[in-house]
């Protein structure tokens, strides 16, 4: 199988995290793509209409995304242990933990929008605050309610990856006054899935360039 993937995209490293936590990293030819809803990627479009990454191609069958479903279909693909439960309250705990960190990515992505990546005149401060909002009050939702000491499972891969990329990217910091959440993370740093997967790379963005040089970074 190949998986369009990207350095930078936390999204793409949660695929890819759970694919080393469930031992099919190795069945999984990694392929870069940059993407941007402001530089059309034909290749991701052409196996995505939304245009983003993560994509999983499976070979004879139709290509799969988001992250979340690939992360579903892979569970399916090993004999271990789930590593999204299939029942019970763990199950809910485990998506909803999931659900957090799918929106601390959104937030955060959308923050970049209103501080770096849209051009400066374009920008809407009240916006920006109103995503670090989201940011920090998720924070301290995972600090308090996130399952730290279960077994790992899905939702734990999603919500490390997403504070890995929002402390790559220099985005609000969850670890002051959160000492749970920063202590569990600084241990989930330490998986192998995680080393072997860290984040690099810029943004790419189209868009209007600036008379002085390039698009926003
Ligand atoms: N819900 C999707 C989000 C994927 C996503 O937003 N990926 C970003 C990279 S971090 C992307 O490709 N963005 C391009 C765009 O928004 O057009 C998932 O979980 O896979």
């Amino acid at each position: 199988m190949k998986l369009l993937y990207q350095t930078h995209s936390p999204y793409a490293r949660k695929a890819l995290v759970f694919a080393h936590e469930v031992g099919l990293a190795n069945t999984l030819e990694v392929i870069h793509q940059e993407t941007s809803p402001t530089l059309r990627n034909d290749v991701v479009f052409a196996e995505n209409p939304l245009g983003k990454v993560p994509v999983l191609l499976r070979p004879e069958r139709s290509p799969i995304f988001d992250s979340d479903v690939i992360c579903a279909y892979l569970d399916t693909l090993h004999g271990g242990r789930r590593l999204i439960p299939e029942a019970g309250e763990e199950r809910w705990q485990a998506l909803e933990a999931q659900a957090v960190a799918q929106g601390l990515c959104e937030a955060g992505i959308q923050v970049r929008w209103e501080t770096v990546r849209r051009p400066e005149p374009l920008r809407y401060p009240p916006l920006r605050d109103g995503y670090i909002g989201k940011l920090t009050a998720s924070y301290d939702w995972l600090d308090s309610h996130l399952d730290v000491a279960s077994p790992v499972h899905v939702g734990h891969v999603a919500v490390a990856t997403a504070l890995g990329w929002l402390e790559f990217r220099g985005l609000p910091d969850f670890r002051r006054g959160r000492e749970r959440l920063a202590d569990w993370f600084d241990r989930f740093e330490q998986r192998a899935s995680m080393r072997a997967t860290p984040l690099s790379g810029d943004t790419v963005d189209g868009g209007v360039r600036s008379p002085g040089g390039d698009a926003p970074r």
